[in-house]
């Protein structure tokens, strides 16, 4: 049995700092933009806000780089500004959690900066450094191993000065720390200690399943034509991650904190030892099953399809999962790093965009976990318009892939075309463009109206004259008004939503809806369904389901779209519902 406890009660917002609100119009989003925005963060009704990097950072991977894990970003604003922030938060009853990066820092940390200026160096084992290998026949220098990173080529870049390379499972900007130093592993635990001091509430730990490499290092599996292979297998959920999660599990103990772990490329059996009530390591992890569905095996921008029963069957298999092991799943469906959601799994046609956010809202917000919304989510925000040109991209990840499509595929242009359309699916620039406050000109609000001669980091998405959180609020049918009241829902019955038993409806019929039960003991239970169809479905109510008293709609027909239905209640005389 689930134990109680604040976090699985709470409900999560996340911010992009960079992106959602500039207070002095220097194009970039800022703390101070932040704070002028708590009343609306607190009208959605979250518990808790979680920023994405705000630290010290040459930004090579938008602050997933840190280069000083005790300064703010001076753009961001000042540690003032911060602690204004956790205040501001606090006064108001949420919670603030902050983005802790320690698999890798940026080689402009005085740590790496000392590891690697010699080999003799006291920081030199803070990293992972190796010689080089000869290849073969040609003699040429190579990599240590055939780790790709996840920023396309070798993980590896070889250091001049010491004539050895170092690892980087992202950008060469961002050196994977060594956690076998237990020098390491105490710097990050006075990190921890350092903010949990200052009043941060708990933390979301970046790729924490990677933190533990396998020793040796071996090479990956050649799954691919080239060199460089994915190799995930040898640093996801490695030897030691228990050991070190657990020793920071008991410091967050202390505080009572929060924690959600990323943890991509983890079989569920791992991820519940990270979060399973009794182990004393994480609060709750993320895990990217149904970011992979529409997604090719060898790499992200490879085709794929959606399908909503497969993503049916994955929401099943962690729901039961975790409640049968006293787990816990952190639910959420969009974040930096991937598409929006009404664009990527449902429509953002004028028509159907709000009715898709409202039913994808029903289906993630009363799911058994922690519930997670992403800045522009609650607004429908949609992916990049199709007529932008790559120069328009920001994304490392996106731009360096690209780079390697031109050099593989010069001149084929059907393959290029392929790929800026899977950028524009499932790129991270999808979820960056700034937040869209009003259809005031120019900048959306998200600057301040005299800052004309300055342009935000990233262009603002056209569609704002229609979708922003002026028009939402306002609008008492917008997918802003369903999500708070989602929220609001969910906390009104905690008995069902949070601590009750998850059943799935016809997971092998039906392909286009997903429909569950979430009970305590009859006849306190709900069911959701949602419909990822754009044609009309009847639906038939299953019998034991009939009594359910429809308690929140996406429109003011009885079930308009996708319904929830709960309690018992008035509509005992229908056996089906329309759903649109
Ligand atoms: O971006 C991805 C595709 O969704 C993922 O592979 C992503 O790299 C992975 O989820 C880890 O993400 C986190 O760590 C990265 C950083 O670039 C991401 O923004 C961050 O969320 C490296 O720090």
């Amino acid at each position: 049995p689930i134990k109680r406890a604040w976090w699985r009660e709470a409900s999560v917002y996340q911010i992009y700092p960079a992106s959602f609100k500039d207070s002095n119009g220097d194009g970039l989003g800022d703390i101070p933009g932040i704070i002028s925005e708590l009343e609306y963060i607190k009208k959605l009704g979250v518990d808790i806000v979680w920023l994405s990097p705000v630290l010290q950072s040459p930004q090579v991977d938008m602050g997933y780089d840190v280069s000083d894990y005790k300064k703010i970003y001076p753009p961001y604003g000042t540690m003032a500004d911060h602690d204004a922030l956790i205040k501001g938060l606090h006064d108001r009853g949420m919670k603030y959690v902050m983005d802790l990066v320690v698999n890798h820092t940026s080689d402009q940390h005085p740590w790496f900066k000392a590891s690697r200026s010699s080999k003799t160096s006291s920081y030199r084992d803070w990293y992972i450094w190796r010689p080089a290998r000869r290849h073969a026949q040609t003699g040429e220098r190579m990599p240590p191993n055939n780790w790709e990173s996840f920023f396309s080529r070798s993980a590896w870049t070889w250091d001049e000065t010491t004539q050895e390379y170092y690892l980087h499972l992202w950008a060469s900007g961002q050196p994977d720390l060594n956690w076998e130093n237990p020098q390491v592993v105490e710097a990050v635990h006075d990190v921890i200690r350092f903010w949990l001091n200052r009043g941060v509430d708990g933390f979301r730990m970046d790729v924490i399943n990677y933190i533990s490499k396998e020793p040796g290092l071996p090479n990956a599996k050649v799954r691919k034509p080239g060199f460089v292979q994915k190799a995930a297998e040898h640093f996801s959920c490695g030897p030691r991650l228990h050991e070190y999660l657990q020793d920071i599990g008991k410091i967050l103990k202390e505080y009572d904190a929060f924690s959600v772990g990323e943890m991509p490329d983890a079989e569920p059996e791992d991820i519940l030892k990270a979060v399973g009530q009794e182990r004393g390591e994480l609060a709750m992890a993320f895990q990217f099953e149904i970011d992979s569905i529409d997604v090719g095996p060898s790499g992200r921008f490879e085709q794929g399809t959606f399908s909503p029963t497969v993503l049916k069957k994955i929401v099943n298999k962690w729901q039961t999962f975790m409640l049968s092991n006293s787990g816990w799943n952190a639910l959420f469906m969009e974040n930096h790093d991937m598409g929006r959601t009404v664009s990527r799994y449902a429509s953002d046609t004028p028509a159907l965009r709000t009715l898709s956010a409202k039913m994808l809202a029903n289906h993630l917000a009363f799911q058994s976990g922690t519930v997670f919304l992403y800045q522009g989510q609650e607004l429908a925000m949609a992916n990049l318009p199709r007529e932008w040109g790559m120069d328009k991209y920001k994304d490392i990840e996106c731009l360096n892939h690209w780079e390697t499509v031109l050099e593989n595929y010069p001149g084929d242009l059907l393959k290029q075309q392929m790929y800026r359309e899977r950028y524009r699916l499932v790129g991270r620039d999808n979820t960056r463009t700034p937040m869209q406050w009003n259809s005031q000109y120019p900048h959306a609000g998200f600057m301040p109206t005299n800052s004309d001669n300055t342009v935000p980091w990233m262009p603002i998405h056209p569609d704002y004259p229609a979708w922003n959180v002026a028009n939402a609020v306002a609008d008492p049918g917008s997918s802003f008004h369903h999500w708070r009241k989602a929220l609001k829902l969910r906390k009104h019955h905690m008995d069902i939503f949070v601590y009750g038993v998850f059943e799935m409806l016809n997971i092998d019929v039906e392909e286009n809806v997903i429909a569950y039960i979430r009970a305590v003991t009859e006849p306190s239970q709900a069911l959701i369904v949602a419909s990822f169809s754009a044609e009309e479905i009847w639906w038939k109510i299953p019998q034991r389901a009939r009594h359910f008293l429809l308690d929140l709609s996406t429109d003011t027909t009885i079930c308009n779209s996708n319904a929830i239905v709960s309690e018992l209640g008035n509509y005992a005389s229908r056996n089906d519902i329309r759903l649109v």
